[in-house]
């Protein structure tokens, strides 16, 4: 952790070194080019992504595109996801032998998060960025009950249990807006705060003593400060668009609970046609590595369910994700994008992810 994290700060102020040299150079593009240049912020500005015919990443993209100075954009997000089967690795785990193991087995998983988001650009070269995401999770499980008496078990009773509040908000700042000819570059830099709480006791329930706390995957937040640098590239010739967004979560420290989750590193690359000036079509692969927790929670039992085990939450995805854009008005987006994963394995057993589809409404004024 410590390589990583001076990794890291040579990184960013790398980066920073690099946006104020950015800046210098920008400011003599600015004086050459100057009315081409402020044409161009002009209709930024008066039809952000209408009156240029500039298509925006996949509404699943955050962070995917910059402001000009003194823009601001407002957004609402819903995004759903959902989870059923055991995977091992990459094999098909039955629920019978889980619970040999465990006391439950998972069997679905349902996640809803509504994110509000804002943007503002204060310079050309620096966009601000805040997120506050709500999280509501349900898990249907199956257990084994326990008979007081004899201590004998008899298996399949079904019970879910359900977590729903404020998640993690975070902050970020979008860096640097380079720009030649139709490929454009920017460094994302975000914060994210614990402000999702983690230490939830489980309601009363068949087969589970109550008070105990939810198992990890249940929890809002991951309860520690997150950086998450990365970048974003774009490109766009006519009616095509295309990028590239490489991203990390890195864990900073432990939490409250003496335990951190997994690293989580991502990579986004998509493909997209606009048909005409209110429709275009996306296609993305998302790649994401992530690993197992570090540190536990000691009052969870690692055999009443395998999510309760810091050992068996990382794991490896590949989604494909169809995606399209809408520009109903000047300066607005409705962005929709849904897919499913088409490679994953999974330090199990832990539920499998079999669809993920979010939907958005971007203003900027
Ligand atoms: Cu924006």
């Amino acid at each position: 952790m410590k390589t990583q994290l001076k990794i890291f700060l040579n990184c960013f102020c790398f980066s920073l070194f690099l946006s104020a040299n950015f800046a210098l150079a920008q400011a003599d593009d600015e004086l050459a080019e100057h009315s081409e240049h402020a044409l161009h912020q002009h209709m930024n500005h008066e039809h952000p992504n209408h009156a240029n015919h500039q298509d925006l990443a996949p509404i699943g993209i955050m962070g995917g595109h910059m402001h000009s100075a003194g823009q601001w954009m407002f957004s609402v997000r819903m995004m759903g996801g959902g989870m059923s089967g055991l995977l091992d690795q990459t094999s098909l785990q039955d629920e019978q032998k889980v619970l040999d193991g465990f006391q439950m087995s998972p069997r679905t998983m349902l996640m809803g998060m509504p994110m509000l988001g804002i943007m503002y650009a204060p310079t050309d070269w620096l966009t601000l960025m805040g997120m506050v995401p709500g999280m509501a999770m349900r898990m249907e499980h199956v257990g084994h009950e326990v008979h007081m008496h004899t201590m004998q078990t008899t298996p399949a009773i079904d019970t879910g249990m359900n977590s729903v509040g404020l998640g993690d908000i975070s902050v970020n700042a979008l860096l640097g807006n380079w720009q030649w000819q139709e490929h454009h570059l920017h460094f994302n830099l975000g914060l994210s705060m614990p402000t999702g709480a983690i230490d939830i006791p489980s309601p009363a329930m068949q087969g589970m003593p109550s008070g105990q706390p939810l198992p990890y995957t249940m929890r809002l937040g991951s309860g520690t400060w997150d950086l998450l640098p990365g970048f974003t590239y774009t490109g766009q010739s006519g009616p095509w668009g295309w990028g590239l967004q490489p991203g990390t979560t890195l864990r900073l420290g432990n939490n409250s609970l003496s335990y951190h989750l997994g690293h989580r590193f991502s990579t986004s690359g998509w493909a997209s046609y606009r048909w005409t000036d209110w429709l275009s079509t996306s296609l993305r692969l998302q790649g994401q590595i992530w690993g197992n927790a570090e540190g536990a929670d000691s009052r969870l039992d690692k055999t009443m369910i395998p999510s309760a085990d810091p050992a068996r939450l990382g794991g490896q995805r590949l989604d494909l994700l169809l995606g399209a854009n809408f520009y109903p008005w000047p300066g607005q987006r409705i962005g929709l994008e849904a897919g499913l994963p088409i490679y994953q394995s999974l330090s199990g057993p832990q539920l499998a992810q079999q669809w993920l589809a979010q939907l958005g409404w971007q203003m900027a004024f």
